[in-house]
């Protein structure tokens, strides 16, 4: 077996050849491997809560083959301009009830313009009122709208690379890998931390596994939280009818996205309504150590809360606490 150091200083000069060689070890070792990293770093029996919010949904310019909020393909989803700030309050006070620890809110656009980032700017202020961590994933941000995030106290950019670089020329043709990178420098650069991660089951193959680990894990630091989701297939979207992703493959994906990035939570993202419970209790032994709870993803489902909570019981695992997070008075 390769040999996994446990608890070493993160690294970000990850070789491709120790990338792919993790991918290659005997399934039991890269599990048991990833599970020495992940009690090195974690307490293996904690899980962070998320909760997602589309507040601008469908209509979206952009091509990705994945994504049933593309303008350009049939899905069904119906567009609905950007929510009102009390809505969104309303809903993320009702997610932190249910436990949810950080408030993602979602928007189907290309890149906000500066009116629209002013009303996102207060509902940061609002949610993040409510003691909750905010998060947000709006497309391509310059530098000064990362920084206006920053100050209305926005915790963390979604912005995910999604794939390895030849495959992503494949699945999206209205940007490029260096227009994800571009936002991703002005993120850290606006100090906001960075939740940036792919989908799998696409029809990519391992080399491109191998090569977005790769890319993600030699960013200048790693991402604070990295999600790995599994494609939801949604008819209507180019991707629909794509042969599934062997499980234990995704599974490996997320092994060894943890021994890649010690001190990142590796989020069980999209994909889980379709999971088991037992594929669900392979990846958490694998090293993922958050998920998005709530019934609903952006637009597609997502496990019910009930399911989740007696899944948690089930394995004995907790919800991360809240306590760290004082809430702001304004
Ligand atoms: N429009 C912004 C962008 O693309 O960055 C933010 C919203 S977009 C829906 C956020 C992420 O959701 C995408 O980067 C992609 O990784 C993920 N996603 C979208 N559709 C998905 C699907 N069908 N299955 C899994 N993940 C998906
Ligand atoms: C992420 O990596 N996955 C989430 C969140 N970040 C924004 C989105 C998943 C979307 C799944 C398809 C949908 O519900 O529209
Ligand atoms: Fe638009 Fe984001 Fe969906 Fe791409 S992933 S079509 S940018 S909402």
């Amino acid at each position: 077996m390769t040999a996994i150091p446990p608890s070493v200083e993160p690294r970000t000069d990850w070789k491709l050849a120790e990338v792919r060689a993790l991918f290659a070890l005997p399934f039991n070792d890269l599990v048991y491997g990833a599970q020495c990293v992940h009690r090195a770093n974690f307490d293996p029996n904690v899980v962070q809560m998320s909760t997602l919010l589309s507040i601008k949904t469908g209509a979206c310019p952009e091509d990705c083959a994945y994504c049933p909020q593309s303008v350009r393909y049939d899905t069904g989803v119906a567009p609905e301009a950007l929510m009102d700030v009390e809505t969104v309050v309303a809903t993320a006070r009702a997610a932190r009830e249910n436990g949810a620890t950080r408030f993602c809110m979602g928007a189907a656009y290309r890149g906000p313009k500066d009116r629209q980032l002013d009303t996102i700017c207060k509902m940061v202020r609002e949610v993040k009122a409510l003691g909750l961590e905010t998060c947000a994933t709006l497309g391509m941000l310059t530098s000064r709208q990362a920084v206006c995030l920053k100050q209305a106290g926005l915790d963390y950019y979604n912005h995910n690379l999604d794939s390895s670089a030849s495959f992503y020329a494949k699945i999206i043709t209205t940007r490029t890998y260096e227009d994800r990178l571009d936002t991703l420098a002005n993120v850290r650069n606006a100090g906001l931390n960075v939740c940036c991660g792919g989908i799998v089951g696409m029809g990519e193959t391992r080399v491109d596994r191998v090569e977005l680990l790769h890319t993600l894990a030699t960013l200048e630091e790693h991402p604070g939280s990295v999600p790995i989701n599994q494609l939801v297939q949604v008819a209507g979207t180019p991707l629909a009818g794509t042969a599934e992703l062997d499980s234990l493959e995704f599974v490996r994906t997320v092994a060894v996205a943890r021994i890649l990035m010690p001190r990142a939570h590796v989020r069980l993202s999209a994909g889980r309504e379709t999971m088991s419970d037992e594929m669900q209790a392979l990846c958490f032994l694998a090293g993922a150590n958050s998920i998005f709870f709530g019934d609903k993803l952006l637009t597609t489902a997502n496990p019910e809360l009930q399911r989740d909570r007696r899944l948690f019981e089930r394995l004995g695992i907790r919800p991360e606490a809240a306590a760290e997070i004082e809430p702001v008075v304004c």
